[in-house]
């Protein structure tokens, strides 16, 4: 069975890292009460969760998905971008021990899982704010030994690749194309978030359903009008930390 590893809101949120989004108070209750009706939304997708010990001292550390690739066969443990978050990757490490093979990033170079998108044997990596063409090569390298072709793609204005491009269903790509950079789809299917919804493109497939942030209404229409199989979150309290849905969770 699949599990979702989470891990708690900590106390420092507030301090979290911010590139693109002004800082704005983050109310901790309801962070942790969105947080909680995530996990539920991942249990309800048909996967175990597994939350692990909040880390208070980490105000990052709610984002899992940044510090590890997970895939079926090995885990790479990641060297995130910003400074702050490396203390992350030695607490998710035993905990990924118990599942996969590691392979790990080193330094210099940088890569947020963020920035990781697996399309079968295809994987994305977005180069931008805290992935860089060294942690693109390292990536690539280590994965060929596993059967997976790594393909760079310069990122445009977002924080994460993923945060413009997510996988939506078999063969379905939802993308932010102004945010997204140049990537191919190649025999995926597009469908573009709405004008109005530029931080829409972030949504998490989660075996055949898809967890998706209710602040996008007309572009969760269109998902809904391809066939996609939504459950919808309330995501708005870690938005304002710059964390969607597919950050909170690393699925094993
Ligand atoms: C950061 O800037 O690292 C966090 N405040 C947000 C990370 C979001 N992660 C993600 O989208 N994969």
């Amino acid at each position: 069975m699949t599990i979702a590893l989470t891990r708690g809101v900590p106390e420092s949120v507030g301090q979290c890292e911010l590139t693109h989004v002004e800082r704005s108070p983050i109310d901790l209750d309801a962070a942790r009460s969105q947080h909680a009706a995530y996990e539920a939304a991942l249990a309800k997708a048909g996967v175990a969760v597994r939350r692990l010990p909040t880390l208070d001292d980490l105000p990052d550390s709610v984002f899992v998905e940044d510090v590890a690739v997970v895939l079926s066969d090995v885990a790479v443990l990641t060297r995130p971008g910003a400074e702050s978050r490396r203390p992350e990757v030695e607490a998710i490490e035993p905990v990924l021990a118990e599942y996969r093979p590691l392979e790990r990033i080193v330094a210099p170079a940088r890569l947020d899982g963020g920035d990781v998108l697996v399309l079968g044997k295809r994987v994305l990596v977005g180069i931008g704010t805290r992935t860089d063409p060294g942690g693109a090569t390292q990536l690539g390298a280590i994965l060929k030994r596993y059967g997976y072709r790594v393909e760079a793609v310069r990122s445009g204005p977002a924080l994460h690749l993923k945060t413009a491009l997510t996988l939506a269903g078999p063969g379905l790509l939802l993308a932010n194309r102004r945010w997204s950079g140049d990537f191919d789809p190649g025999d995926h299917d597009v469908i573009d978030v709405d004008e109005n919804e530029p931080f829409g493109a972030n949504a998490l497939r989660v075996g055949p359903r898809v967890i998706y942030p209710s602040a996008f209404p007309a572009t969760a229409q269109r998902l809904s009008a391809a066939g996609v199989d939504l459950i919808t979150v309330d995501a708005s309290e870690l938005a304002r930390a710059e964390g969607g849905v597919t950050c909170c969770c690393l699925l094993v």
